[in-house]
């Protein structure tokens, strides 16, 4: 090698081997940085009442979110249908009425369909209803061996039994401990579910999925700002509001999800009211977690590990968090002042469950625009202590997952303040 290439590779080897250097989880090495305020527009206007949120500063802060993190949507569906596929009075053991619908979207001579499970508690007419993507397909949420198997591109799974990206009986049920479908029917709550690989394959390849809907003549990935698969994730989430809207009678629907999950149902959450309630669980970076504490996963690190995740304008900020001129507390007050749940897991660290807490905590001014109460203390709570407030936040012991810890609370929760 010449001279002078040697010095550029030297430059470029130490320069990736800082950029991916390894995760900080040590809270006296977090840098220190002005929390952009929620409350003051980015021309420097205080902002006083909730009429001003709504006027000037949501719309600005919405329009940075859109614009530069998750990407915009390039235009409408040109057409929406929804078809029975299956259905039975007495699921769950009596307990529920059963649905399985497939709904498809068209545009550009293109379509795409995806499945939606729903169970209903019996008897009910108007049951407030959780609304969440699950990770490998309906039937791994429920042994139920009535629920269709997914055909969509899945994730190889050793633990799910998932090869060749297919998914087979061996993963009904597998994940049926993450989602606590019996307490939710006996506290009167429905369950609707997807598995996102339906609405957009979890790759970074954006030749399937919903984007190529939206393709103009030759286009083969979204523009800049332009929908990365989250926001694309959330678009879906939307769609299953517009079928829950126009086919069952609900009184409300929480949106709810887990980590990636998590990310697209907040997204969804500020970019539809119509959701009722909004719950994170696990959401870390690109979710509920501040991206300028650098603690656990970095803006960096999740733009390179999934670079079809937001919009690639996001990608300016690798490495260079300090010029966001937001963080992720404005995208939870994008909710306001509709109820919210940020909750956390202790060994999470690379979802930093501090700054799920501390972005929850910075969100609360907005929420007290309205009169309503959100994390007003800077501590954290204690290890299983829940705040349920209109802002909601706990941290539970354990890992990265979805427990019945986290549905009772989420449960309690709805029943208390989500209206
Ligand atoms: C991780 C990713 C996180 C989180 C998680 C998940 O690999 O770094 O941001 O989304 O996946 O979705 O399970």
């Amino acid at each position: 090698m010449k001279t002078a290439a040697c010095f550029v590779y030297f430059l470029f080897v130490t320069a990736m081997s800082y950029t991916q250097s390894e995760p900080n989880y040590d809270e006296s090495k977090v840098p220190k940085f002005r929390v952009p305020d929620p409350l003051t527009t980015f021309a420097g206007e205080g902002i006083g009442s909730s009429a001003e949120w709504e006027e000037k500063r949501r719309p600005e802060l919405y329009a940075f979110f859109e614009g530069q993190v998750y990407g915009k949507v390039p235009g409408t569906l040109e057409e929406f249908s929804f078809k029975l596929l299956e259905e039975d009075d007495n699921a769950f053991g009596g307990k529920a009425k059963r649905k399985q619908v497939a709904i498809s979207l068209k545009k550009n001579n293109r379509s795409l369909s995806f499945n939606i499970l729903l169970y209903l508690p019996k008897g009910s007419t108007d049951a407030p209803i959780f609304l969440g993507y699950n990770f490998h397909g309906n039937h791994t949420v429920t042994t139920d061996p009535k629920v269709f198997i997914t055909q969509a591109w899945n994730r190889n799974s050793d633990d799910l039994g998932i090869r060749d990206n297919t998914a087979t009986e061996a993963s009904r049920g597998a994940r049926k401990n993450r989602w606590a479908i019996e307490k939710m029917l006996d506290a009167g709550y429905g369950l609707a579910t997807i598995y996102y690989g339906e609405v957009d394959p979890d790759k970074n390849d954006f030749s399937d999925g919903l984007h190529s809907l939206f393709y103009r003549e030759g286009q083969q990935r979204p523009k800049p700002n332009e929908w990365g698969s989250i926001a694309a994730w959330a678009f879906g989430l939307s769609r299953a509001m517009d079928y829950l809207e126009n086919d069952v009678n609900i009184s409300k629907v929480i949106v709810f999800g887990h980590s990636r999950l998590g990310k697209a149902a907040l997204w969804a959450g500020a970019t539809d009211k119509r959701f009722s309630g909004v719950i994170s669980n696990d959401s870390g970076c690109g979710g509920a977690a501040l991206s300028k504490r650098k603690f656990g996963e970095t803006v960096g690190q999740i733009n390179r590990s999934f670079p079809h995740w937001f919009c690639d304008s996001f990608q300016q900020y690798n490495e260079n968090e300090k010029t966001l001129p937001v963080d992720q507390h404005q995208l939870l007050a994008l909710m306001a002042p509709r109820p919210l749940y940020v909750a956390s897991a202790l060994k999470d660290e690379w979802a930093d469950p501090r700054g799920e807490f501390l972005s929850a905590h910075y969100a609360s001014p907005v929420y007290a625009l309205y009169g309503k109460e959100g994390i007003v203390a800077p501590q954290m709570p204690r290890i299983d202590q829940a705040i349920h407030k209109t802002l909601a936040y706990h941290i539970r012991t354990g890992e990265h997952d979805v427990t019945d810890y986290d549905w009772e609370n989420y449960i309690a929760w709805a029943k208390a303040f989500v209206e």
